[in-house]
């Protein structure tokens, strides 16, 4: 099966609530309706981009200011959306992206307390039409998450926060899925992988029997 037009699937969460471990599982979902899909990530997806992250991420640049944090996030998305996502969808081919602009909200606008307005702008003049068709928010205690990411060494800047901010990036991500339910569907991660991925299979089945025919 071919689409005629490309769509944009985005997986969004705390850290260590299972994002990377289940975009290979829509990958694979989708590949058996016969989409051809483009894996990509945020920050990074573009050679500029992942030396973007690469500063986001080093302890060297610990204190960096959240308003720089902020626009090197949007400096990363503006190259991506240019040279990765625009041109895959204008491709007819299915994007699914491990984080987008919804980690900006939660994490700059909810987590370091920039506000939702200030990303808002920000989204507007980068993207501005540009939305996921899909957002699957993978929800589950941060205690939880935390506890899964923390198998992993050398944490990066982020996993070096503490709880309370994880606490708001949760919450932000769930007000920005009570303001848009047309787009998110919250699936909760807080159970063995195979229970998510049913649930993932049955949310993706759903969205998908009204966009492939
Ligand atoms: N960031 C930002 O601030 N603003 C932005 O606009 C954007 C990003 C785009 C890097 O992102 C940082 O950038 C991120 C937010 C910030 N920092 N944080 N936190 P990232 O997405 O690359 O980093 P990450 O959140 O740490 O994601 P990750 O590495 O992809 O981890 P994950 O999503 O949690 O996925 P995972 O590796 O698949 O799962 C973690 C572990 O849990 C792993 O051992 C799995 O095997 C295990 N797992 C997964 N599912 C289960 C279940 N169901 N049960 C038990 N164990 C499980």
């Amino acid at each position: 099966m071919t689409s005629a037009a490309g769509r944009f699937i985005t997986l969004e969460g705390i850290e260590g609530v299972g994002k990377t471990t289940n975009v290979e599982f829509v990958r694979g979902l989708l590949e058996a309706h016969g989409v051809e899909v483009v894996v990509t990530r945020e920050p990074g997806g573009t050679p500029l981009g992942e030396e973007v992250r690469e500063l986001l991420l080093d302890h060297r640049h610990d204190g960096m200011a959240a308003d720089t944090e902020l626009l090197l996030m949007f400096a990363a998305r503006a190259e991506h959306i240019a040279r990765v996502i625009r041109p895959a969808l204008a491709a007819g081919r299915w994007v699914i992206c491990d984080r987008f602009t919804d980690a900006t909200f939660a994490y700059q606008g909810g987590g370091r307390g920039i506000g939702f307005e200030r990303v808002a702008l920000l989204a507007d003049w980068v993207h501005r039409d540009l939305q996921p068709d899909l957002t699957l928010l993978l929800d589950l205690p941060v205690e939880t998450g935390l506890m899964r990411a923390g198998r992993r060494n050398n944490a990066d800047r982020f996993e070096k926060e503490k709880l309370d901010f994880f606490e708001r990036v949760r919450d932000a991500y769930l007000r920005l899925a009570l303001q848009e339910p047309q787009r998110f569907r919250v699936i909760t991660a807080d159970a063995p992988l195979k229970h998510v991925q049913a649930r993932l299979q049955e949310v993706m089945t759903e969205w998908l029997a009204t966009r492939i025919s």
